[in-house]
């Protein structure tokens, strides 16, 4: 299979989205308290049946360590914690590090994002007393990745991505984990990673409807929360959870799953994110699934190039974060992952965030570049590549002050 894929607006085919507030059996839902109890369940099962996969509650043991910690980090504007939480099920241990960002001048508990990382938390900041990663990721020789592990040239290189000054400086604590200490992201029939600590006796991987990497990753983020929970200095009313592309898939996810996340941002999430399936524009499933077979569950395989056959499309994502406030952020020259389909997403999640009494969208059409829509669901458009860039942040840090401040 190529790669081929459509990028013209005129070649979208015509779709008809299911309805996030029509039942399977064809009746409608009248009112919030049948949403919660049965449309909502009915449309979760279908993402884990047919796309993410079932994910696993708490393993049997968890244990959390403080590893380090810096009351003098930045200048002496945050402090830097860093936790290892161990996760034991099955008798199989794995370990991920959490780092953590606190703003010094900010009464305790702080609001706090969370975010998963690419290349190790050594690579956010410049910072030399990070921690250095020693798990497996993808070689880069640019970013000071080596035979598949980071050296101290890794440090801060993706700091552009990670303007940790800023998001300090207005008042939010920034927590980041590497999302390979959850599940590495290649595909080696799972067994590195969390999987195999929920396998059952002879099962040697997922079975067709269970988590691949991105419910691993989207389990990963629910368990720093269950960290989060256990220190002070975090509010855990006030839980972000943000992330970009393929972690922002997970981000996504993570938050339909767990009402604890009080606020979603996803930043360039594209296919098997925020972008609708139907409209077949830039990355589509079967692009997806070949170019990374172990994303997603086994299931998912079946709607290749049979996006219309699907019983979910990714507005009935958003519309589970519901009543919570989701963003969504899009880049103009990221056509791979859709930035009209990703708003239209927000669009049509709409009537249910509508129907549980938020304001939901407020607007019709898709805005221009670098004009932010602060309403219960939120959304831009900047100029520009797939990326994350400070101005995204900027609108992240405005969208949860709208939030968690003026409201
Ligand atoms: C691409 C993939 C996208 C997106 C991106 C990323 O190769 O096709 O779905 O996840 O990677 O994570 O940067």
């Amino acid at each position: 299979m190529g790669l081929d894929a459509n990028f013209e607006e005129a070649k979208v085919p015509e779709y008809n989205l299911p309805d996030p507030l029509i039942y399977l059996d064809g009746t409608k839902v009248t009112n919030g308290k049948f949403w919660f109890r049965k449309r909502r369940p009915e449309i979760l099962e279908l993402f884990e049946r047919h796309m993410y996969g079932k994910m696993p509650g708490k393993p049997e043991k968890m244990s959390f360590e403080i590893t380090s910690i810096d009351k003098d980090a930045l200048q002496g504007k945050a402090t830097r914690k860093e936790i290892s939480v161990v996760m034991e099920n099955n008798h199989i241990e794995i370990q991920m590090d959490i780092l953590i960002y606190l703003p010094n001048f900010q009464p305790k508990p702080v609001a706090n994002f969370i975010a998963l990382n690419f290349f190790g938390n050594q690579s956010i900041h410049q910072d030399p007393n990070i921690t250095l990663s020693n798990q497996w990721m993808p070689t880069k020789i640019a970013y000071g990745i080596v035979k598949h592990r980071a050296t101290e040239k890794s440090r801060g290189v993706r700091s552009s991505k990670w303007p940790v000054e800023l998001i300090i400086d207005r008042g939010y604590a920034l927590s980041t984990i590497y999302s390979g200490d959850i599940d590495p992201d290649f595909d080696d029939g799972f067994q590195n990673g969390v999987h195999p600590l929920f396998y059952k006796k002879g099962q040697t991987k997922p079975a067709a409807d269970e988590w691949g990497t991105i419910g691993a990753w989207a389990w990963g983020l629910r368990r720093a929360v269950d960290y989060f929970e256990r220190d002070d200095d975090i509010d855990n009313s006030r839980v972000i959870a943000m992330g970009h592309s393929r972690l922002g898939k997970a981000a996504l996810w993570a938050g339909a799953n767990d009402q604890r996340f009080a606020i979603v941002i996803s930043n360039n999430s594209g296919c098997g994110g925020a972008a609708l399936y139907r409209r077949k524009f830039g990355e589509t499933i079967s692009h997806i699934n070949y170019q990374f077979p172990h994303w997603f569950c086994e299931n998912f395989k079946k709607y290749n190039d049979k996006e219309d056959e699907l019983p979910v499309d990714q507005h009935m994502l958003i519309s589970l974060i519901a009543p919570r406030p989701v963003y969504i952020a899009s880049a103009e020259k990221d056509l791979w992952s859709d930035p009209r389909g990703e708003f239209l997403s927000a669009k049509h999640a709409d009537p249910v965030f509508k129907m549980l009494g938020t304001g939901g969208l407020k607007v019709d059409e898709m805005p221009e570049a670098h004009r932010p829509i602060l309403s219960t669901i939120g959304y831009h458009i900047r100029e520009g590549d797939h990326d994350v860039l400070k101005y995204d942040w900027d609108k992240y840090l405005d969208f949860a002050d709208y939030h968690f401040i003026n409201v």
